[in-house]
Formats: C-alpha cells, sequence, structure tokens
C-alpha cells in the first residue's frame, strides 16, 4: 500500500508539473502572439519590374529626343510639343487636381469632356485613380497611407513610389475616401472603361503621327520627341510631390511638409504653392494670388469662367488666411502672433 501511494504522489506531482510546463507554454505562446499583433507586420518592398524597366527606357529615350529636337527634328516638331505639353498639363492641373480632385469650381460637360481628353494625353493614369491617390495623399500627408509620403524621401515621393507596389496603409486607409462624386460622373466613368484604347491614342499615336502626316517628319525622330515631352511633363508634375514637399517657405502652416516654391510655382502652372494649397485645398487658384505669369491655370479657368462654362469658382478670404497665417505659419509672409489663446 505504502509503495503504490508513493506511487500515486509521484503520479499526481508529475501530472501537476505537466501541467505547468503546459500552462507556461501557453502564456508564452499567448505573450508572442501579442507581441506579433501589437507590432504590425513588417512592410516590405516589391518592386514592379515592369513600370522599372518602363521609366528607365522613357528617360533614355527622352535623352535621346531632346538631343534630336534640338539638332535633327523640324523646328515645327519642337513647336507641336510645347503645344502638347501645354495641353496635357492644364489636362492635370485645371482638370484632375482642382476640378475633380478638390471640387474648387464646377464645370459644364462640354469644358469637363475637355479636360478629360487633355488630361488623358497627359497620362497620369484615369482621372479616378489620379484622384482617390490624390485624395489620400491630402487626408494622410505624410504618413504611410500617403501614396507618396514626402517622409521616404526625396527619390520615393518623386518617381520610386510608382515602381513599387503600395503600402498596406494606403489601401486600407483609402478605403475611407468618399469617391461618389466621380463614379456619377459619366465623363469619368467613360474615360475609366476606354482607357486602355483613350490613353495610347492620345498620349503617344496621335502626338508621334502629327509631324510624319503634316510636316513629313521622320517616324523615329517624331517619337523620340514624344518621349521627351511625355518624360518632362512626368518629372514636372512630380516635382510637386518631392520638391514641394521638401524645400521652400511655409507662410501658412509650420507644422506639415508642404512648402510654397516659385520655381515649381511657374513651371507646374501654378501648382507650387503648395503650402496654401494643402491648408485651403478648395480654392480654385491653389494660391493666394491667381497672379497668371506663375498661374496660368488660374489664367484657364478664368477664360472658361468668362465664357460661362467654369462656374461657382471658390476661394479664400484674406482676413481667413491671414488668421491662420498668424496662428501656424512661419512668419516669412505674414507676422506670427504666437500669443493667441486657442
Ligand atoms: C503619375 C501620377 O505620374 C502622378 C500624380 C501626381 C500628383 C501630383 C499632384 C500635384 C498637383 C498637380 C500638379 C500638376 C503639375 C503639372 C505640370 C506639368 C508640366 N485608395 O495601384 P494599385 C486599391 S502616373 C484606395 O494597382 P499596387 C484599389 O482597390 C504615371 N484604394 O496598387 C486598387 O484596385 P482598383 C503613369 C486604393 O498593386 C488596388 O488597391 N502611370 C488606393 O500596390 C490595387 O491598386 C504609371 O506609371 C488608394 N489610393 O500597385 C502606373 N490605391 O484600382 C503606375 C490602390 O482596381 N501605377 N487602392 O480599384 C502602378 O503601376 C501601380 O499603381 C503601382 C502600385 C505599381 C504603383
Ligand atoms: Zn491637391
Ligand atoms: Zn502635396
Amino acid at each position: 500500500f505504502g509503495s503504490s501511494a508513493t506511487l500515486f504522489l509521484e503520479a499526481s506531482q508529475q501530472d501537476v508539473s505537466q501541467k505547468k510546463s503546459a500552462a507556461d507554454k501557453t502564456v508564452t505562446q499567448k505573450l508572442a502572439i501579442q507581441k506579433a499583433q501589437s507590432s504590425k507586420p513588417k512592410y516590405q518592398w516589391k518592386i514592379v519590374w515592369r513600370n522599372l524597366i518602363a521609366f528607365v527606357y522613357l528617360h533614355l529615350g527622352a535623352v535621346y529626343g531632346l538631343y534630336i529636337l534640338l539638332t535633327a527634328a523640324r523646328f515645327y516638331t519642337f513647336l507641336w510639343n510645347l503645344v502638347v505639353v501645354v495641353f496635357a498639363a492644364i489636362g492635370v492641373t485645371a482638370g484632375a487636381h482642382r476640378l475633380w480632385a478638390h471640387r474648387s469650381y464646377k464645370a459644364k460637360w462640354p469644358m469637363r469632356v475637355i479636360l478629360m481628353l487633355l488630361q488623358t494625353t497627359a497620362f497620369q493614369n484615369h482621372l479616378y485613380e489620379w484622384v482617390r491617390d490624390h485624395r489620400v495623399h491630402h487626408k494622410f500627408t505624410d504618413t504611410d497611407a500617403d501614396p507618396h509620403n514626402a517622409k521616404r524621401g526625396f527619390f520615393f515621393s518623386h518617381i520610386g513610389w510608382l515602381m513599387l507596389r503600395k503600402h498596406p496603409d494606403v489601401i486600407t486607409k483609402g478605403a475611407t475616401i468618399d469617391m461618389s462624386d466621380l463614379e456619377k460622373d459619366p465623363v469619368v466613368v467613360w474615360q475609366r472603361r476606354l482607357y486602355i484604347v483613350l490613353m495610347p491614342v492620345f498620349c503617344f499615336l496621335l502626338p508621334t503621327w502629327v509631324p510624319c502626316y503634316f510636316w513629313n517628319e521622320k517616324l523615329m525622330y517624331a517619337w523620340y520627341a514624344t518621349l521627351f515631352r511625355y518624360t518632362i511633363q512626368l518629372n514636372v508634375t512630380w516635382l510637386v510631390n518631392s520638391a514641394a514637399h521638401i524645400w521652400g517657405m511655409k507662410p501658412y502652416d509650420n507644422t506639415i511638409s508642404p512648402t510654397d516654391s516659385y520655381s515649381v510655382g511657374i513651371s507646374a502652372f501654378g501648382e507650387g504653392w503648395h503650402n496654401y494649397h494643402h491648408v485651403f485645398p478648395w480654392d480654385y487658384k491653389a494660391a493666394e494670388l491667381g497672379n497668371y505669369r506663375t498661374n496660368f491655370t488660374t489664367a484657364f479657368i478664368d477664360f472658361f469662367a468668362w465664357i460661362g462654362w467654369a462656374y461657382d469658382l471658390k476661394t479664400v478670404a484674406l482676413s481667413m488666411i491671414k488668421k491662420r497665417a498668424a496662428r501656424t505659419g512661419d512668419g516669412s509672409k505674414y507676422e506670427r502672433d504666437d500669443h493667441h489663446d486657442e
């Protein structure tokens, strides 16, 4: 009896210690799970090689295109590309940006059709995608959810973001953006449906065909000129995401990365007053002053307002601008009021 009692005691002790170690294991597992949940899965770069190769080709082709334009192409080919780049830029600034992304004015359907075709010529993705990314950029500026988060450096915010899979936050947080207004606009809906045909025709085929047909330009010259025109237009646009989020003044809000930059302002057709624009995105001028020399897009919208195709142009009262600048600006344009009690 004695020995069996000892055996029983030993067995139950074993049982207890087994249970204890099992319990310890579950605690360790639980801790591991908690740790994994508290630290987000590590975000890893995934390079999209197709895009990377396309951008290398575009940039090499553009350098050759510039050489051809300066040395061998007809002068008309140069002029033609200048006209195309100006119109394409207007499609982005007055169309994708100020009309569709920010609703800073309203436009009658013929103007919307023109702007849509010009924006197609710029090939910066169809309007729905462009606007979604841009609204996400404004709502989540300088965070992982910003598609071209400037905190990740010049290269990423300039071109790198178009060669990597998006950060998961862009997609999850981007899902909170209201896009119903664009879903109701037939011009946007049809552009999205036909983009696969419209984009190559308007961005590449027509601009290359015109010089060949009308002034007998060599096909190869016209093609490389097209590559130059497209690549320069992309890079100037990207400067708004890169340079105008890094260098310049912050007269209206010193706490955010966007800056007011004179050089980007002029070259991007009035889109470089980016500190102002992020603070007052509904202003159709995308700048405090709509001076036409530094803001060609404003001149374009004003012209269409004059003929009645653009209407309900929104601006911001000077008193409101001054109040905001006094509260959060860097003092470069309006004096700071550091004694406010808001
Ligand atoms: C280009 C755009 O250059 C430039 C924009 C510049 C903006 C500047 C603004 C400043 C003002 C304007 C200044 C103008 C000045 C002009 C002066 C000119 C002289 N929210 O994208 P996918 C979801 S484009 C919510 O494939 P991946 C969605 O469900 C250049 N959801 O992600 C989507 O499916 P679907 C030419 C979002 O796979 C799904 O995710 N184009 C959002 O990570 C997949 O989306 C290119 O190079 C969001 N924001 O791929 C093409 N985003 O669409 C570049 C995504 O069906 N793009 N979702 O609803 C790509 O190849 C890819 O997007 C990728 C990422 C590889 C970059
Ligand atoms: Zn904007
Ligand atoms: Zn921005």
